[in-house]
């Protein structure tokens, strides 16, 4: 018995500043076909899949950066992509920019959603670690503007029970930033999660570190590997790439296998589909072993994690 589920990450390529909602759509929907013909049975997309990646500029009023949101999902522009999938009977992990209205009034989340084989969303995830910066910095050669645009998701990382490809089995969702810190992984690890849908955009220069930028793709399987392994589930990582608006995005979407290797890698940087059989049930290879957390895991001596965010100076303690 192995619970075998078919996953398609699918990368996007460059989305241009003018590029319409509508346009954007045709592009998923042509690789949502893609991948029902190679028998995925869930298709997931990019961080910010419906537009270019915005946080890059500074806007000065409040309407410049309320466009680039969704007030409605499915809304007028994204209703086709649910009927796609409904009609395909697959799956879908989006990521957009959510404008909410809740009841202490408007909110701007970067969120994204699971969609079942029914077209019915079954989990949303607002994004929890945002990075960048609150202010215009003109030094930078492009803003990184999440703080600014996006407040901390308020649902923490769930865990999602749902079927997929006739599996009953447990999924969570993170984004992009979210990828780097070994927190996320190890509360969805902790709910028992066995498979992780991770969108992201990623410039390759990173202002303040640019020596670092080599180490781009580096420091995106590390961390994506290290995660999937050190808690035994599978993870889908999927980018934006390419030149967007002059600014260079990773590449690398790939799907990760709970041993931590890479199982398939994207190889352009352009729209592009890569797949994997992932069975459910190989978590348990880890789960069972050398992160059995129930045998092994010593959380009394974990408290600093949740004490402190910074860190303490233990010269002064
Ligand atoms: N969209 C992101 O969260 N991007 C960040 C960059 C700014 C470092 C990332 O972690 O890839």
């Amino acid at each position: 018995m192995s619970r075998r589920i078919i996953i398609g990450a699918a990368q996007l390529g460059p989305i241009s500043r003018n590029e319409s909602r509508r346009a954007v759509v045709v592009r998923l929907i042509e690789l949502m076909r893609e991948a029902r013909s190679r028998g995925c049975d869930l298709v997931a997309f990019p961080e910010l899949a419906l537009t270019t990646f915005f946080p890059r500029w500074y806007f000065e009023s409040q309407d410049e950066v309320d466009c680039w949101f969704e007030r409605e999902m499915p809304g007028p522009e994204t209703q086709a992509l649910f009927d796609e999938a409904r009609r395909l009977a697959i799956g879908f992990y989006l990521g957009y920019a959510e404008l909410a209205v809740e009841s202490d009034g408007v909110h701007h989340y970067n969120t994204s959603i699971l969609v079942n084989k029914h077209a019915e969303i079954i989990g949303k995830y607002r994004k929890i670690h945002l990075p960048g910066h609150t202010e215009n910095e003109p030094w930078r050669r492009f803003q990184h503007l999440e703080k600014r645009y996006f407040e901390r998701g308020n649902f923490g990382f769930p865990a999602f029970h749902t079927s997929i490809g006739g599996h009953q089995g447990v999924f969570g969702m993170a984004l992009c930033n979210d990828r780097r810190w070994p927190e996320t992984y190890r509360v969805l690890g902790l709910q028992g999660v066995e498979m992780t849908f991770i969108g992201y955009n990623t410039p390759v220069h990173y202002s303040q570190a640019p020596e670092h930028d080599h180490l781009q793709a580096f420091h995106n399987h590390l961390s994506l590997q290290a995660g999937g392994y050190q808690n035994g589930m599978w993870i889908v990582g999927v980018a934006k790439a390419g030149d967007e608006e002059g600014s260079e995005l990773l590449g690398q979407s790939c799907i990760i296998a709970p041993t931590g290797e890479i199982v398939t890698m994207c190889s352009t940087l352009g729209d592009e589909l890569a797949t994997a059989s992932c069975d459910l049930d190989r978590c348990s290879e880890i789960r069972d072993n050398v992160f059995n957390f129930e045998q092994h895991r010593e959380p009394d001596t974990y408290g600093l994690i949740c004490e402190t965010k910074g860190g303490v100076d233990t010269l002064k303690t």
